[in-house]
């Protein structure tokens, strides 16, 4: 039997495939508001083998108007997101769904929830997503929005993408937060699907109220808020909001810069170069002896630092012996990606040079990063002259 069973399993996802065009059809296409449903009965009849006239209601066939049912949701398309202080353009986005059986146009309102830094400069940008990326494509048009206006149109069905931006405030500090509440709430569009508006009862850009008067079966179609409650909004009333959370990440460093004496009398410049710590006993810090700086950061910010110039004269007093890189963590100084060629760059002196305290003897780091949790060291040796 199995040829039969692999018959019964074609026929069950043919089956399965039409029940599935059937309920997106239906989800995809809302009866639009104000049309009207009429509909005919016709009985026919039988006595004693003669027919009898047909009864119907062809002459006053049963009819109602379908109402403006409002709906919609919001969703945050970045409900995280992370930003430095003193940046600008932080986005975070939110797709707006217009659930009802009518063109609505929307107010978009932000608003603060729960923060511990408030977002400056906040701007609005929305476009209608037509193939619903969440990102604008060609043919799609990034609009601008001004607090408390109406948005253009948007169709039963369609997508917004609405782009909020913010800034952070330079100094704010690491792990602040801001949560950025946007709400959509309906609005009568400008061209509705419903021909039982009137300039009157559907004024463009106006909060489309709810009726409050039960169902009239003809006549204009009535407003029924079907919306959910969002995080700030109630069920009802013709809106949803969505939260989305901005985090500062910021690097905090501490930077030190200590000297010890490794050898009162090293005997050599070689010598000195090859002591990794302080030889036994008390070493003092004579001429010839071989002293190591280290210049130490540690981030203990959440952010990564960049961009990282250090710079390091040695004084007149010192010969310098020789440079390196260090840590006391696992990675230390990192290569900057946003700058050219391979770093953490060290570029030191010549070894044996005589510092004179104003133009040689200079230690120098360039393209690195120090990652969040790291410490990097640059440590020089030299000699007492
Ligand atoms: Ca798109
Ligand atoms: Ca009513
Ligand atoms: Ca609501
Ligand atoms: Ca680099």
């Amino acid at each position: 039997m199995p040829k039969l069973r692999s018959d019964f399993r074609r026929i069950g996802l043919a089956l399965c495939a039409g029940f599935l065009v059937a309920a997106g059809a239906q989800a995809q296409t809302r009866t639009g508001a104000g049309s009207t449903v009429s509909n005919t009965f016709t009985l026919n009849y039988s006595t004693g083998g003669f027919s009898q006239p047909q009864i119907n209601n062809t002459a006053s066939p049963t009819a109602f108007t379908v109402d403006r049912l409002v709906d919609l949701t919001v969703t945050a398309l970045d409900p995280s997101v992370t930003a430095a202080p003193n940046s600008t353009g932080n986005i975070v986005r939110y797709r707006v769904t217009n659930l009802s059986n009518d063109a609505i146009a929307y107010d978009f309102a932000t608003a603060n929830g729960s923060t511990t830094y408030t977002p400056s400069s906040v701007a609005v940008t929305y476009f209608i997503d037509l193939d619903n990326d969440g990102v604008l494509d060609a043919g799609e048009t990034l609009r601008t929005y001004t607090g408390g206006s109406a948005s253009v149109d948007v169709s039963s069905d369609a997508n917004v993408v609405v782009i909020v931006t913010s800034s952070v405030a330079s100094g704010t500090a690491d792990a602040a937060f801001a949560n950025l509440v946007l709400t959509a709430d309906s609005l009568f569009p400008v061209t509705s699907v419903d021909p039982t508006c009137s300039v009157s009862t559907c004024p463009a850009g106006t909060q489309i109220v709810g009726d409050s008067n039960g169902n009239s079966l003809n006549g204009a179609a009535e407003n029924v808020l079907l919306d959910g409650a969002g995080v700030t909004d109630a069920a009802n009333a013709g809106n949803y909001s969505a939260n989305a959370l901005i985090t500062v990440v910021a690097p905090t460093l501490a930077a030190t810069k200590s000297v010890n004496v490794f050898s009162s009398a090293p005997g050599s410049d070689a010598a000195c170069a090859a002591l990794t710590s302080a030889a036994p006993g008390n070493q003092y810090s004579v001429p010839g002896a071989c002293v190591q700086y280290v210049i130490s950061i540690t981030n203990t910010g959440s952010g990564q630092a960049t961009t990282l110039n250090i710079t390091d004269r040695l004084p007149a007093q010192v010969r310098f012996i020789k440079a390196e890189l260090g840590t006391s963590t696992s990675t230390g100084f990192a290569d900057d990606g946003n700058v050219a060629g391979t770093g953490p760059v060290l570029t030191a002196p010549s070894a044996a040079e005589n510092c004179n305290g104003t133009s040689n003897c200079l230690a120098n780091l360039t393209d690195a990063v120090l990652a969040s949790n790291q410490n990097g060291q640059i440590r020089i040796w030299a000699r007492i002259r």
